[in-house]
């Protein structure tokens, strides 16, 4: 009887509220007297006590504490997503069920000893309080979307298996991110013409480290840094409130359109170089190959890192294996779609019968209708269509694929996209559901 359908379940076995704090409508004096008809106690307090880990040499022991909606693919480093039935219920993802992408312990960083600091420039190294961060520059805020390079990789190691984490179509989500403007902020520190002659890219540190002490790094062009519409904030605020400790707290990069890797969080230090950053991450990882690389074959350095991302849509609704009533006539079907880069997606295609017929779904942004500006749509649109059920089909073969303002759309199968790393996977994507007399 739930209005929500059977998301309801979410919950079953655990504490309520994390699920009343992703959905506000429930705050309400009648929909606490409609349950407390099914109330069966309090959970004792001891209970709800973190089940944090006492061993001092564990350095996931301090780890924050996360919604138990989010699937976990890997907990130590943690890794985990929303589940997909939940990703488009809401235009903006609610912090705690944001896909959350780590790959080393998340570090404990005091927002008041805490310096960014800032190399290359010709002043020498610039050393930056948050605080400093806060004032002295304009609280710039952009809608964007994170999808990691990985998002969707399941569907590849059903081709054959890849090396990475297995997510699935929830590796992705939006949000508003508010914070300095990287370009105002080499700017002001004294980026001049004369430093772009030999500096191509920029690269990020973070303070999490591995054993080796080495940090998570990556880097991005100088172009996109620098450019006015290139919005690349130094952000220290996620959903209007500072970042959770799992998206980077205090302070991460936030680059608008390119692969969730190179947002680096826990931002400790930038370079402005004329190379690439050194980062494992960006030398040896998150790169395409061909279907015919193989792990004996492959040279990183052949490749280049993955920036822009690649037209994307996804069905979120209705789930794989589920079924409809003939009785129903329809089908409404939900779902995501975006294109790195700043392209829009202006189009998204939908078929329930794996193809041969084609409808066009109705795409919606921010809750404010405004257009993002050309060559900066930063965001997801998400996209609903209530389909005819064809006459006598006793499975449904539910299909999506999306097209940009560059007229780019996704391939129709994974086969010939297949890489060994399980990265940029973004085929048509495709959902069986049962038809019930
Ligand atoms: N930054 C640091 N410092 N350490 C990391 O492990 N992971 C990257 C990126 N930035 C990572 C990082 C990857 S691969 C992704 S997809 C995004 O963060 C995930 O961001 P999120 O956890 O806020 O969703
Ligand atoms: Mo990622």
């Amino acid at each position: 009887m739930h209005p929500g359908g059977d998301k309801i379940l979410l919950a079953a076995g655990g504490a309520l509220e994390p699920y009343w704090a992703l959905y506000a409508v429930h705050k309400e004096e009648h929909v606490l007297e409609i349950l407390s008809e099914y109330k069966i106690g309090v959970l004792n307090p001891e209970s709800l006590k973190r089940q944090e880990s006492t061993d001092p040499l564990d350095p996931y022991s301090g780890e924050p504490s996360r919604h138990p909606a989010l699937q976990i693919n890997s907990l130590k480093p943690f890794n985990a997503e929303p589940p997909a039935s939940v990703l488009a219920d809401s235009y903006i993802t609610p912090s705690a069920i944001f896909f959350k992408r780590n790959h080393l312990p998340v570090p404990k960083v005091d927002p008041e000893t805490y310096r960014l600091e800032i190399e290359g420039l010709p002043s020498g190294v610039v050393s930056v309080t948050l605080s400093e961060l806060k004032s002295r520059f304009p609280k710039r805020t952009i809608t964007a979307t994170l999808q990691c390079a990985g998002n969707r990789r399941s569907e590849m190691n059903k081709v054959k298996q890849v090396k990475g984490l297995n997510w699935g179509i929830a590796a992705i989500s939006n949000a508003t991110w508010s914070g300095a403007s990287l370009r105002e902020v080499l700017l002001h520190y004294g980026f001049t013409p004369e430093v772009a002659i030999n500096a191509k890219h920029i690269q990020f540190e973070g303070l999490d480290k591995d054993v080796t002490g080495a940090a998570y790094g990556a880097s991005i062009p100088l172009n996109k840094a620098l450019s006015e519409e290139g919005d690349v904030l130094l952000a220290y605020e996620m959903n209007g409130e500072d970042l959770p400790p799992d998206h980077g707290y205090p302070v991460r990069v936030v680059v608008p359109g390119v692969v969730g890797a190179r947002n680096v969080k826990w931002l400790g230090r930038i370079v402005v170089s004329h190379e690439e950053s050194k980062s494992h991450w960006q030398q040896n990882d998150y790169k395409g190959f061909s279907p015919g690389t193989d792990w004996d074959t492959v040279d990183f350095k052949s490749a280049p890192a993955i920036q822009e991302l690649p037209i994307q849509s996804a069905i979120t609704h209705p789930a794989e294996g589920s079924s409809v009533e003939r009785g129903d006539e329809e089908v409404t079907i939900k779902g995501y779609a975006w294109s790195g880069g700043g392209r829009e997606v202006v189009r998204v295609d939908v078929s329930v019968d794996g193809g041969n017929t084609w409808h066009v779904a109705k795409l919606y942004s921010s809750d404010l209708g405004q257009n993002p500006a050309p060559g900066r749509a930063w965001a997801w649109k998400l996209w609903e269509i209530d389909v005819p059920l064809p006459d006598g089909a006793q499975e449904l073969e539910i299909v999506c694929k999306a097209v940009d303002n560059s007229y780019n759309t996704q391939p129709d199968t994974v086969g010939p996209i297949w890489n060994l790393r399980g990265v940029l996977s973004n085929a048509w994507h495709r959902v069986k559901v049962k038809v019930k007399d």
